[in-house]
């Protein structure tokens, strides 16, 4: 997407309008970064993206201005640090004043956030200043989301609102040049242990890089450990077994096995009859062509009947296929809709290591 259409759909987006339909889900991370004004976000935001370009990653940045808070000399210095970024075609910059948000600022923020990574950014970075309710939600709707903290804010660390805790994937205390970097550091610790919370720590000193790679690292590996989600967030949703014919093969599944019948349709658009049986957690899909140019019609009479694929509910379909995608898998078609309303996409039995995987979600 060249950078004049996303500036015009994220204008578009701020002064409320939807996301447009149809654009690709992509693959980016998006980066939250928090903390009150003056810890040294912005110059933290420009050493990543510096770090994140020496390594062929684009980055688009997104400063959320609380307008009624700031006043325009901080849109200002923001830009001026970004400029040694200006000409480099692999980063984004976009401001945004909290006032021009009309139907809640963090939907806003998502949506911009969503267009970014649409455009096929690696990185979405977006910076709140503040640790307020607002910045809270905004903070919420990143992948990862970094509390920049200084030395010495002594009394201002006991005071930060639980919710900024809960929300941080990552602790940085930045200014680590300056005296209390250490007491700070361990001024988090302590309130760490108090709950379950795990966080890494980092120390930085933004304006000279200081810290800056093992941080940038860290916060792409929190894109990887919430890949590896909750089992719970994973479930063989069904196997689909292509059948001659349905009424014959209930025979077996339904006579002898003991399974019920739980529906029987006709997908018009596979050209397919369907039935399910459940089973436990989980249903067995027997399937019938119903024309035959159907896909089940070739697969019979190519493979004969038989194990035709396994269907795998995941918790976010968009952030698997923006993945899937990246790495250059080959899905079989547009996500579609099912009849009962969940979201599905096959993936290539090339891809998958000879396994034609459906994936679905709720
Ligand atoms: N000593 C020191 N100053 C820093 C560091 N990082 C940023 N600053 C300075 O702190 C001031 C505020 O930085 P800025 O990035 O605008 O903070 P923001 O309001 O959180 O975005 C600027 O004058 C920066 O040059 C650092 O690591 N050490
Ligand atoms: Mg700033």
């Amino acid at each position: 997407m060249p950078p004049r259409e996303i500036a015009r759909l994220a204008t578009a987006i701020e002064n409320g309008a939807p996301l447009p339909d149809g654009l690709p889900a992509g693959a980016g991370l998006i980066i939250g970064v928090t903390g009150p004004p003056g810890a040294g976000k912005s110059s933290l935001v420009d050493a990543l993206t510096a770090e994140w370009r020496a390594h062929g990653k684009t980055v688009a940045i997104l400063a959320v201005d609380p307008s009624s808070r700031a006043t325009g000399g901080a849109i200002l210095g923001d830009r001026i640090r970004m400029q040694r970024h200006h000409a480099d075609s692999g980063v984004f910059v976009r401001s945004m004043a909290t006032r021009g948000a009309p139907g809640g600022l963090a939907k806003t923020t998502f949506n911009l956030a969503k267009l970014f990574r649409s455009a096929g950014f690696d990185l979405i970075v977006i910076e709140t200043v503040g640790v307020g309710q607002d910045e809270i939600a905004v903070a919420g709707v990143a992948d990862v989301t970094a509390l920049v903290l200084t030395p010495g804010m002594g009394d201002d660390v006991q005071a930060i609102k639980a919710g900024i805790m809960e929300i941080a994937g990552v602790f940085v205390i930045n200014k680590a040049d300056l005296p209390g970097a250490e007491k700070t550091r361990r001024e988090i610790e302590g309130m760490l242990s108090l709950g379950e919370k795990r966080a890494p720590i980092f120390l930085t000193v933004a304006t000279e890089g200081r810290g800056i790679a093992e941080l940038a690292v860290a916060l792409e590996m929190r894109e990887r450990s919430r890949w590896k989600s909750p089992e719970a967030d994973f479930q063989i949703d069904h196997m689909g077994i292509a059948v001659e014919s349905i009424d014959s093969a209930l025979a077996f599944y339904r006579d002898q096995l003991g399974l019920t019948v739980a529906s029987c349709e006709t997908v018009e658009h596979e050209k397919v009859r369907v039935a399910m049986l459940p089973a436990g957690e989980s249903r067995i899909e027997l399937l019938e062509a119903a024309a035959a140019d159907s896909t089940i019609a070739k697969f019979v009479s190519k493979r004969g009947p038989g194990l035709h694929h396994v269907a795998l509910r995941v918790p976010d379909l968009n952030a698997a296929i923006g993945r899937l995608e990246a790495a250059g898998a080959r899905l079989l078609g547009p996500p579609r809709r099912g009849a009962g309303g969940h979201l599905y996409v096959f993936v290539h039995p090339a891809s998958t290591g000879g396994v034609l995987w459906e994936l679905i979600q709720q």
